[in-house]
Protein backbone atom coordinates (compact mmCIF):
# COMPACT_ATOMS: atom_id res chain seq x y z
CA UNK A 1 0.00 0.00 0.00
CA UNK A 2 1.44 3.27 -0.81
CA UNK A 3 1.39 5.78 1.65
CA UNK A 4 -1.45 8.56 2.06
CA UNK A 5 0.33 12.50 1.30
CA UNK A 6 -0.30 15.62 2.11
CA UNK A 7 1.47 18.34 0.53
CA UNK A 8 1.07 22.02 2.05
CA UNK A 9 2.72 24.48 -0.89
CA UNK A 10 1.89 24.82 -4.36
CA UNK A 11 3.95 27.01 -5.68
CA UNK A 12 6.58 26.89 -8.83
CA UNK A 13 7.95 23.87 -6.96
CA UNK A 14 5.26 22.19 -4.95
CA UNK A 15 2.82 22.25 -8.21
CA UNK A 16 4.50 20.09 -10.24
CA UNK A 17 5.32 17.80 -7.49
CA UNK A 18 1.79 17.21 -6.68
CA UNK A 19 1.30 15.90 -10.06
CA UNK A 20 3.92 13.66 -10.54
CA UNK A 21 2.39 12.23 -6.78
CA UNK A 22 -0.97 11.70 -8.23
CA UNK A 23 1.24 9.95 -11.53
CA UNK A 24 2.62 7.76 -9.24
CA UNK A 25 -0.72 6.45 -7.77
CA UNK A 26 -0.56 8.34 -4.12
CA UNK A 27 -4.20 9.36 -2.41
CA UNK A 28 -3.40 13.06 -2.28
CA UNK A 29 -4.47 15.83 -0.35
CA UNK A 30 -3.58 19.47 -0.76
CA UNK A 31 -3.44 22.89 0.90
CA UNK A 32 -2.44 26.29 -0.71
CA UNK A 33 -3.04 29.66 1.01
CA UNK A 34 -4.37 30.50 -2.38
CA UNK A 35 -6.63 27.94 -2.57
CA UNK A 36 -7.19 28.24 -6.73
CA UNK A 37 -3.42 26.89 -7.54
CA UNK A 38 -4.83 23.66 -6.54
CA UNK A 39 -7.82 23.23 -9.22
CA UNK A 40 -6.38 21.49 -11.86
CA UNK A 41 -4.56 18.73 -9.02
CA UNK A 42 -7.90 18.79 -7.48
CA UNK A 43 -9.79 17.71 -10.77
CA UNK A 44 -6.96 15.29 -11.70
CA UNK A 45 -7.84 12.98 -8.10
CA UNK A 46 -6.47 14.91 -5.39
CA UNK A 47 -8.50 16.15 -2.17
CA UNK A 48 -8.65 20.04 -1.07
CA UNK A 49 -8.15 20.54 2.83
CA UNK A 50 -9.46 23.29 4.33
CA UNK A 51 -6.19 23.89 6.51
CA UNK A 52 -2.48 22.55 6.93
CA UNK A 53 -4.10 20.63 9.97
CA UNK A 54 -6.51 18.81 7.71
CA UNK A 55 -3.91 18.06 5.57
CA UNK A 56 -1.95 16.50 8.53
CA UNK A 57 -5.20 14.97 9.59
CA UNK A 58 -5.38 13.03 6.12
CA UNK A 59 -1.94 12.02 5.75
CA UNK A 60 0.99 9.51 6.59
CA UNK A 61 3.45 11.72 4.94
CA UNK A 62 3.15 15.02 5.02
CA UNK A 63 5.24 17.71 2.64
CA UNK A 64 5.95 21.42 3.30
CA UNK A 65 7.12 23.47 0.14
CA UNK A 66 6.35 27.19 1.02
CA UNK A 67 8.96 30.20 0.67
CA UNK A 68 10.66 31.18 3.36
CA UNK A 69 11.02 31.23 7.28
CA UNK A 70 7.77 32.56 8.08
CA UNK A 71 5.73 30.79 5.69
CA UNK A 72 7.13 27.53 7.33
CA UNK A 73 6.28 28.76 10.69
CA UNK A 74 2.79 29.67 9.60
CA UNK A 75 1.91 26.00 7.64
CA UNK A 76 3.54 24.27 10.54
CA UNK A 77 2.88 25.96 13.78
CA UNK A 78 0.05 28.40 12.80
CA UNK A 79 -3.24 27.56 14.60
CA UNK A 80 -4.51 25.82 12.05
CA UNK A 81 -1.11 24.18 10.80
CA UNK A 82 0.36 21.18 10.71
CA UNK A 83 1.45 20.38 14.38
CA UNK A 84 -2.43 20.75 15.20
CA UNK A 85 -3.41 17.81 13.41
CA UNK A 86 -0.41 15.32 13.05
CA UNK A 87 -1.00 11.70 13.31
CA UNK A 88 1.35 9.98 15.92
CA UNK A 89 3.74 7.83 13.58
CA UNK A 90 3.31 10.10 10.69
CA UNK A 91 6.61 11.85 8.96
CA UNK A 92 7.12 15.64 8.09
CA UNK A 93 9.17 16.37 5.06
CA UNK A 94 10.10 19.85 5.25
CA UNK A 95 11.58 21.07 1.74
CA UNK A 96 11.55 24.74 1.84
CA UNK A 97 14.74 26.37 1.88
CA UNK A 98 15.30 27.69 4.85
CA UNK A 99 17.13 27.62 8.29
CA UNK A 100 18.85 24.89 9.62
CA UNK A 101 18.14 26.11 12.96
CA UNK A 102 14.30 26.54 12.03
CA UNK A 103 14.43 22.93 10.93
CA UNK A 104 15.63 21.46 14.06
CA UNK A 105 13.06 23.11 15.92
CA UNK A 106 10.29 21.37 13.16
CA UNK A 107 12.01 18.41 14.24
CA UNK A 108 12.02 18.77 17.95
CA UNK A 109 7.81 19.68 17.19
CA UNK A 110 7.38 16.41 15.64
CA UNK A 111 9.03 14.39 17.77
CA UNK A 112 7.26 15.37 21.04
CA UNK A 113 4.11 14.50 19.18
CA UNK A 114 5.71 10.93 18.10
CA UNK A 115 5.98 11.78 14.70
CA UNK A 116 9.49 11.28 12.34
CA UNK A 117 10.83 14.27 10.86
CA UNK A 118 13.25 15.19 7.45
CA UNK A 119 14.38 18.08 6.30
CA UNK A 120 14.82 17.81 2.47
CA UNK A 121 15.37 20.65 1.04
CA UNK A 122 15.83 20.39 -3.17
CA UNK A 123 17.23 21.59 -6.30
CA UNK A 124 16.66 21.18 -9.53
CA UNK A 125 14.15 23.99 -10.68
CA UNK A 126 10.82 24.06 -12.27
CA UNK A 127 12.33 22.33 -14.67
CA UNK A 128 13.33 19.05 -12.42
CA UNK A 129 10.43 19.24 -10.60
CA UNK A 130 8.17 18.98 -13.73
CA UNK A 131 10.44 15.80 -14.82
CA UNK A 132 10.30 14.37 -11.54
CA UNK A 133 13.99 14.90 -11.59
CA UNK A 134 14.57 16.66 -7.78
CA UNK A 135 17.52 16.06 -5.94
CA UNK A 136 16.65 15.99 -2.20
CA UNK A 137 19.51 17.48 0.60
CA UNK A 138 18.70 15.50 3.13
CA UNK A 139 18.92 15.72 6.72
CA UNK A 140 17.01 13.10 9.58
CA UNK A 141 17.25 9.55 10.62
CA UNK A 142 18.25 7.11 7.83
CA UNK A 143 15.25 4.99 9.06
CA UNK A 144 12.83 7.79 8.48
CA UNK A 145 14.35 8.40 4.86
CA UNK A 146 14.09 4.59 4.25
CA UNK A 147 9.87 5.06 4.73
CA UNK A 148 9.66 7.83 2.53
CA UNK A 149 11.64 6.55 -0.44
CA UNK A 150 8.85 5.66 -2.24
CA UNK A 151 7.33 9.19 -1.84
CA UNK A 152 10.75 10.80 -3.09
CA UNK A 153 11.32 8.60 -5.63
CA UNK A 154 7.80 9.95 -7.36
CA UNK A 155 8.99 13.32 -7.18
CA UNK A 156 12.94 13.09 -7.67
CA UNK A 157 16.02 11.14 -9.02
CA UNK A 158 18.51 11.09 -6.60
CA UNK A 159 18.95 11.85 -2.78
CA UNK A 160 21.27 12.65 -1.02
CA UNK A 161 21.64 11.57 3.19
CA UNK A 162 24.01 14.39 4.68
CA UNK A 163 23.63 13.89 8.00
CA UNK A 164 21.64 14.58 10.60
CA UNK A 165 18.60 17.68 10.56
CA UNK A 166 20.53 20.17 9.50
CA UNK A 167 23.00 19.15 7.55
CA UNK A 168 19.93 19.64 4.77
CA UNK A 169 19.43 22.78 4.75
CA UNK A 170 23.27 23.69 5.56
CA UNK A 171 24.57 22.23 1.76
CA UNK A 172 21.14 23.74 0.29
CA UNK A 173 22.30 26.83 1.24
CA UNK A 174 25.82 26.73 0.18
CA UNK A 175 24.45 24.98 -3.27
CA UNK A 176 22.43 28.48 -3.83
CA UNK A 177 25.62 30.27 -2.84
CA UNK A 178 27.58 28.71 -6.05
CA UNK A 179 24.73 29.10 -8.52
CA UNK A 180 24.33 32.69 -7.87
CA UNK A 181 27.81 33.55 -7.46
CA UNK A 182 28.36 31.33 -10.92
CA UNK A 183 25.56 33.64 -12.57
CA UNK A 184 26.73 36.87 -11.14
CA UNK A 185 30.72 36.09 -12.43
CA UNK A 186 28.95 35.29 -15.77
CA UNK A 187 27.02 38.31 -16.02
CA UNK A 188 29.98 40.45 -14.91
CA UNK A 189 32.24 39.34 -17.55
CA UNK A 190 29.30 39.49 -20.36
CA UNK A 191 29.48 43.32 -19.12
CA UNK A 192 33.06 43.76 -20.11
CA UNK A 193 32.81 41.71 -23.00
CA UNK A 194 30.08 43.79 -24.58
CA UNK A 195 31.41 46.98 -22.91
CA UNK A 196 34.34 46.61 -25.41
CA UNK A 197 32.34 45.58 -28.48
CA UNK A 198 32.29 42.15 -28.52
CA UNK A 199 29.11 40.10 -28.49
CA UNK A 200 28.39 38.26 -25.20
CA UNK A 201 27.20 35.20 -27.34
CA UNK A 202 31.10 34.77 -28.37
CA UNK A 203 31.86 34.48 -24.34
CA UNK A 204 29.32 32.48 -23.94
CA UNK A 205 29.93 29.97 -27.29
CA UNK A 206 34.28 29.89 -25.65
CA UNK A 207 33.06 29.42 -22.27
CA UNK A 208 30.85 26.55 -22.57
CA UNK A 209 33.57 24.54 -24.74
CA UNK A 210 36.06 25.17 -21.93
CA UNK A 211 36.89 23.55 -19.04
CA UNK A 212 34.68 25.61 -17.34
CA UNK A 213 31.57 24.90 -18.52
CA UNK A 214 28.78 25.21 -16.99
CA UNK A 215 24.77 23.56 -17.75
CA UNK A 216 23.69 26.01 -15.85
CA UNK A 217 25.41 28.68 -17.97
CA UNK A 218 23.69 27.12 -20.97
CA UNK A 219 20.61 28.14 -19.37
CA UNK A 220 21.53 31.58 -17.70
CA UNK A 221 23.46 32.52 -19.79
CA UNK A 222 21.26 31.90 -23.06
CA UNK A 223 18.62 34.13 -20.63
CA UNK A 224 20.63 36.73 -20.12
CA UNK A 225 21.63 37.15 -23.91
CA UNK A 226 17.81 37.81 -24.86
CA UNK A 227 17.41 39.68 -21.34
CA UNK A 228 14.41 37.46 -21.41
CA UNK A 229 14.01 37.07 -17.45
CA UNK A 230 10.48 34.35 -17.43
CA UNK A 231 11.01 32.91 -13.48
CA UNK A 232 12.19 29.20 -12.88
CA UNK A 233 13.97 30.15 -9.93
CA UNK A 234 13.25 33.69 -9.06
CA UNK A 235 14.89 36.34 -7.96
CA UNK A 236 13.16 36.98 -4.87
CA UNK A 237 14.10 33.87 -3.64
CA UNK A 238 17.64 33.43 -4.47
CA UNK A 239 17.89 36.93 -2.70
CA UNK A 240 16.25 35.19 0.52
CA UNK A 241 19.04 32.06 0.24
CA UNK A 242 21.88 34.41 -0.04
CA UNK A 243 20.73 36.40 3.10
CA UNK A 244 19.79 33.14 4.81
CA UNK A 245 23.68 32.08 4.10
CA UNK A 246 24.95 34.64 4.95
CA UNK A 247 23.09 34.92 8.33
CA UNK A 248 24.32 31.27 8.76
CA UNK A 249 28.18 32.50 7.86
CA UNK A 250 27.58 35.31 10.81
CA UNK A 251 26.60 32.94 13.09
CA UNK A 252 29.71 30.30 12.43
CA UNK A 253 32.25 33.55 11.67
CA UNK A 254 32.76 32.58 8.19
CA UNK A 255 33.61 35.48 6.08
CA UNK A 256 31.38 34.79 2.37
CA UNK A 257 32.92 38.21 0.60
CA UNK A 258 31.51 37.04 -2.78
CA UNK A 259 28.56 36.24 -1.36
CA UNK A 260 27.93 39.09 0.27
CA UNK A 261 29.14 41.47 -2.89
CA UNK A 262 26.64 39.20 -4.95
CA UNK A 263 23.64 40.03 -2.25
CA UNK A 264 23.97 43.39 -3.02
CA UNK A 265 23.65 43.23 -6.97
CA UNK A 266 20.66 41.03 -6.09
CA UNK A 267 18.94 43.64 -3.62
CA UNK A 268 19.52 46.41 -6.19
CA UNK A 269 17.80 44.73 -9.09
CA UNK A 270 14.96 43.37 -6.46
CA UNK A 271 14.39 47.15 -5.95
CA UNK A 272 13.96 47.76 -9.55
CA UNK A 273 11.92 45.28 -10.81
CA UNK A 274 8.30 45.93 -10.86
CA UNK A 275 7.27 41.86 -11.76
CA UNK A 276 8.63 38.34 -10.83
CA UNK A 277 11.98 37.85 -12.44
CA UNK A 278 14.29 34.49 -13.11
CA UNK A 279 17.81 35.10 -10.65
CA UNK A 280 19.30 35.89 -14.02
CA UNK A 281 17.49 38.99 -14.07
CA UNK A 282 21.01 40.41 -12.13
CA UNK A 283 22.54 41.11 -14.99
CA UNK A 284 20.30 43.78 -15.52
CA UNK A 285 22.43 45.36 -12.63
CA UNK A 286 25.05 46.09 -15.76
CA UNK A 287 22.35 46.95 -18.34
CA UNK A 288 20.64 49.57 -17.16
CA UNK A 289 22.56 52.03 -15.28
CA UNK A 290 18.89 53.11 -13.45
CA UNK A 291 19.27 50.05 -11.64
CA UNK A 292 22.46 50.57 -9.97
CA UNK A 293 21.09 54.15 -9.10
CA UNK A 294 18.49 52.42 -7.39
P1 LIG B 1 6.75 30.05 -5.06
O1 LIG B 1 6.38 29.69 -6.45
O2 LIG B 1 6.97 31.48 -4.72
O3 LIG B 1 5.62 29.45 -4.10
C1 LIG B 1 5.63 29.76 -2.74
C2 LIG B 1 4.59 28.96 -2.03
O4 LIG B 1 4.60 29.32 -0.64
C3 LIG B 1 3.17 29.21 -2.52
O5 LIG B 1 2.44 28.02 -2.40
C4 LIG B 1 2.69 30.27 -1.54
O6 LIG B 1 1.30 30.35 -1.44
C5 LIG B 1 3.30 29.74 -0.26
N1 LIG B 1 3.37 30.75 0.80
C6 LIG B 1 4.09 31.89 0.81
N2 LIG B 1 3.92 32.56 1.97
C7 LIG B 1 3.06 31.81 2.72
C8 LIG B 1 2.50 31.95 4.00
N3 LIG B 1 2.80 33.00 4.77
N4 LIG B 1 1.68 30.99 4.44
C9 LIG B 1 1.37 29.92 3.68
N5 LIG B 1 1.87 29.72 2.43
C10 LIG B 1 2.71 30.66 1.96
O7 LIG B 1 8.06 29.29 -4.57
P2 LIG B 1 8.68 27.91 -5.11
O8 LIG B 1 7.60 26.90 -5.23
O9 LIG B 1 9.55 28.20 -6.28
O10 LIG B 1 9.66 27.55 -3.90
C11 LIG B 1 9.17 26.97 -2.70
C12 LIG B 1 10.35 26.71 -1.78
O11 LIG B 1 11.30 25.82 -2.39
C13 LIG B 1 11.17 27.94 -1.42
O12 LIG B 1 11.65 27.83 -0.10
C14 LIG B 1 12.32 27.90 -2.41
O13 LIG B 1 13.43 28.65 -1.95
C15 LIG B 1 12.57 26.44 -2.59
P3 LIG B 1 0.46 31.30 -2.46
O14 LIG B 1 0.25 30.48 -3.70
O15 LIG B 1 1.30 32.53 -2.70
O16 LIG B 1 -0.80 31.60 -1.73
Amino acid sequence: MKPTVGLIGLGLMGHPMGANLLKAGHELTVWNRTASRGDDLVAQGAKRAATPREVAGASEVVITIVSDPPAVESVLWGESGVFAGLRPGSVVVESSTVTPNLEKRAAAAAAAQGSEFLEAPVTGGTWGAEKGELVFMVGGEASTLKRVEPVLSAMGKRWFHLGPVGAGQTVKLAMNLLLEVQVEAFAEALALVTRAGVPGQSLLDVMQSSMGRSPLLDLKGAMMLKGEYKPSFPLRLMHKDLGLALDLANQLGVPLPAAAASREVLNAVKGAMTEDVDFSALATFWAKPSVRKA
